[in-house]
């Protein structure tokens, strides 16, 4: 029987008996509703090929291939595998695959003319301290606003590259690091939910559109501080089997990376993008 606990005060929820491999639509439907309300969910306990991730991920939209060629599977260009080859030639740990998405809360794929509606995980792996990953709200992040600063970003975009102000490019190939900004609204309506919230991320956003260099850096560090509020953060401790998808319309999110470099940290990772 299906079984759903919240895990976070306002994000963040379990789901337990379940096997997605074998999902009626019903079932499913719960739980994608459970996803919208709770933002982050992690269905427990799963033991799957990688075919089976696949078609239980398109059920939530299509697979998109990452732009990080060098992490992406050999046969299978829409999978990255997050935690491998921490270690070069020499022994020494590559930060950019071992601190992955750790730099800044971020929103996946803010970079792309349609952004990433989904990341989902699969755990294979997971250490025996740390490495969890953090997660908060947009939606509170909104609500936090003042007024004035809601009037203030109005229905201004954002323009949104890879790498960002700081060009923050070392997983991408040499010929795929030059990006044009692609905008968006920064208070944005969620399409599904019909709710608010700040769409934001430091780390990709360069500028905001109709304000002066310096107007504009002052805004995003203004609107920087607001992202991460009391009671809307949930921190997930992963369990090997755990596949855990977050939608990136209405949450941030950051690896802790902070575990034992020596020890395995694994997840077949997919980003999905509507319809659907
Ligand atoms: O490894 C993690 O905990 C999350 C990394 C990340 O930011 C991502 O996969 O988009
Ligand atoms: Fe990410």
């Amino acid at each position: 029987m299906l079984q759903v606990n919240r895990l976070g005060p306002q994000i963040g929820a379990e789901i337990l008996g379940v096997d997605i491999r074998k999902l009626d639509q019903e079932t499913f439907d719960v739980i994608y509703q459970t996803w919208l309300d709770c933002n982050i969910i992690a269905v427990r306990d799963q033991t799957l090929e990688l075919e089976d991730f696949f078609t239980y991920s398109r059920r939530f939209g299509n697979l998109y291939a990452h732009p990080s060629k060098s992490t992406r599977h050999p046969d299978h260009p829409e999978l990255t595998v997050l935690g491998v080859n921490k270690f070069d030639k020499k022994g020494k740990l590559d930060k950019a695959i071992y601190g992955r998405g750790s730099d800044n809360w971020h929103t996946d794929g803010a970079y792309d003319e349609i952004p990433f509606k989904a990341t989902q995980l699969y755990a294979l792996a997971i250490p025996s301290q740390g490495g969890d990953t953090l997660f908060a709200s947009m939606y509170a992040a909104y609500d936090a606003l003042p007024r004035d600063l809601k009037d203030r970003v109005g229905e201004r975009q954002g323009g949104f590259t890879y790498g960002g102000r700081r060009k923050a490019t070392a997983l991408l190939n040499a010929e795929d690091r030059d990006w044009t900004p692609v905008w968006h609204p920064i208070i944005r309506t969620h399409p599904e939910t019909g709710r608010k919230g700040l769409y934001f991320d430091p780390g990709k956003i360069v500028a905001i559109e109709g304000l002066p260099e310096d107007e504009s850096d002052a805004l995003i560090e203004e609107l920087t501080n607001y992202m991460i509020q009391p009671d809307a953060e949930y921190h997930h401790k992963w369990r090997k089997g755990d596949v855990v998808i977050w939608d990136n319309r209405c949450t941030y999110h950051r690896a802790a990376a902070d575990y034992p470099p020596e020890e395995d940290r694994i997840h077949w990772r997919v980003s999905i993008k509507p319809p659907v």
